[in-house]
């Protein structure tokens, strides 16, 4: 047993298997049904992590009503005291590190070093909005009339319901928190209904760092029973919401027909397009890590590489070195660099796509086995796979896996890769390898993508928009403007002097 293994090992066995509840009005409580739902630590499914509630309309209603008397105060605070307490947020986050990166890597799979990650890129996202709350800036304009000052200013727009996902279950939610804190709006919180633990312990630090009573409220249970009523509230005036493009549609539906506003960070089937031979080994590494780091379940990882004819054997043998290094494992186990797939639904759903490209004629060419001797048979585990002879017609190249799997697809001409990679319904990330001054241009103009990676695989900064085009949604977080359009609303106002 590592170090680490023990440490986390035994830091979970001191701290795990409570009855958790709902985050309302700074307190914590049952749910109205008072049911409950056990969650296990995904590599260990002896291992409870604890009891969280099912809740429903009536719990989200509470949380409605909680987070909207908050805005009355937190709304009419100084945005310099609504700065301090979000500074305060972040050093606790990072204090927190290490119990924070057990209790993620334990519900979500993701190795440690990963959980670390995604912590330390909250703690900066979280500083940079602290910043932010004093840039909420409006204008001052020409005036039409002799002594008179026409001015714009940003009023917060009121409660917004922030839902996410379940693979970064403490950068996700942060990223809509803060920026909501930070412009003055209340906020209730959906985490998705496999990851809420991490969301229990953010909860308790939002307190701590003196966060008023009602201003973040959580509320635990399922899409259907929580996040249904809680986007089609009343006093609910945005919805921020990260997961599936087909969910994101519903939500965008039902925002429209109630004029509130949306943000939506949606699905993707991200490109790595590689045009030339020098450096191979290099850009095998960098493509391998954007594509199986957390188990391929990244909104932002890799899933296509789009090569050409002539580099592409060399390029898929330094692609099979690479992914032969992978060491799968638990996150206890230090020396493990992926980690188990989310649960064993999630990795069935993997294991049909891996069917349906064999069918569809692609080559498997390393991979794509369940492993499940051993520790393996405790968690749902898998090699990471990459297929070979995919065209961009098949299911593998244009649908969603969300999984450790990789499609090469090979194409005469520069040309043909651009095309390519434009061919799917998501705009998401996309990656291109060559030195070449002019194609990278083009392809940074040319490429129907939110984010565009030049020779390198992924990367993401707190004060760079980070979002989608076409189906990958719209309104990208992490960058001033963007979240100040649509946390707050402009008001005009006029001074007769
Ligand atoms: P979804 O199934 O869409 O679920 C996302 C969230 O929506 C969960 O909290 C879910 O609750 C909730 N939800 C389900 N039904 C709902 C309803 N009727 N009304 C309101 N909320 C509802 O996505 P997922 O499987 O958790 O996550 C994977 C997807 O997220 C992938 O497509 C991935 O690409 C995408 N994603 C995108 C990004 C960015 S930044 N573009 C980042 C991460 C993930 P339950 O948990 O109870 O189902």
């Amino acid at each position: 047993m590592t170090q680490n293994e023990s440490k986390m090992l035994a830091w979970l066995k001191n701290n795990a298997g409570e009855n958790y509840g709902n985050f309302i009005n700074g307190q914590w409580s049952n749910s109205l049904s008072k049911e409950t739902y056990p969650i296990y630590a995904v590599a260990n499914k002896e291992l409870l992590l604890g009891n969280f509630p099912k809740s429903n309309e009536a719990d989200v209603e509470n949380a409605v009503l909680s987070a909207q008397k908050a805005f009355n105060i937190w709304s009419n605070t100084e945005a310099s005291t609504r700065s301090e307490i979000l500074y305060k947020f972040a050093n606790l986050l990072e204090k927190n590190v290490e119990e924070l990166s057990f209790m993620l890597s334990a519900e979500q799979g993701k190795i440690i070093n990963e959980s670390k990650g995604e912590i330390y890129r909250a703690v900066k996202e979280v500083r940079f909005c602290a910043g932010e709350a004093l840039r909420a800036q409006g204008l001052t304009l020409p005036s039409e009339k002799s002594k008179m000052w026409t001015s714009t200013i940003r009023k917060p727009i009121g409660v917004i319901a922030a839902i996410a996902p379940w693979n970064f279950p403490a950068v996700t939610p942060i990223r809509k928190i803060a920026p909501a804190l930070a412009y003055g709006c209340t906020v209730v919180y959906k985490p998705a209904s496999i990851t809420p633990w991490t969301s229990v312990r953010i909860m308790d630090l939002l307190k701590q760092a003196g966060l008023p009573d009602g201003v973040v409220n959580m509320v635990i249970g399922s899409g259907s029973q929580v996040g249904e009523p809680l986007i089609n509230h009343k006093l609910v005036k945005g919805i921020s919401f990260t997961g599936s493009t087909e969910m994101g549609k519903h939500i965008n539906v039902v925002a429209a027909k109630r004029l509130i506003k949306t943000q939506l960070e949606l699905g993707g089937k991200n490109p790595a397009i590689v045009l030339e031979a020098d450096k191979v080994s290099n850009i095998a590494n960098q493509i391998v890590s954007a594509a199986f780091n957390t188990s391929g379940q990244r909104c932002t990882s890799i899933s296509r590489v789009i090569v050409l004819e002539n580099i592409k054997e060399q390029l898929v043998e330094e692609i099979i070195r690479e992914m032969k290094k992978i060491k799968v494992g638990p996150a206890w186990d230090e020396t493990a660099t992926m980690g188990p797939l989310v649960n064993v639904e999630h990795l069935e759903s993997i294991q049909k796509y891996i069917e349906i490209g064999k069918k569809e004629g692609a080559r498997l060419l390393y991979g794509g086995e369940v492993l499940s001797d051993g520790f393996y048979s405790e968690g749902p585990y898998m090699n990471p796979a990459v297929f070979d002879q995919v065209t961009s017609d098949m299911r593998i190249a244009r649908e969603e896996i969300f999984g450790p799997v990789l499609s090469i697809i090979e194409v005469p001409t520069i040309s043909d890769a651009l095309e390519i990679a434009n061919d799917s319904e998501y705009g998401l990330a996309s990656s291109l390898f060559s030195s070449n001054l002019s194609i990278a241009y083009e392809y940074a103009e040319g490429l129907e993508v939110g984010m565009v990676h030049i020779n390198h695989g992924t990367a993401s900064a707190a004060h760079v928009p980070f979002g989608g085009a076409k189906s990958s949604g719209f309104g990208a977080f992490s960058i001033g403007y963007s979240n100040l359009e649509f946390f707050t609303e402009l008001k005009a106002v006029y001074v007769q002097f």
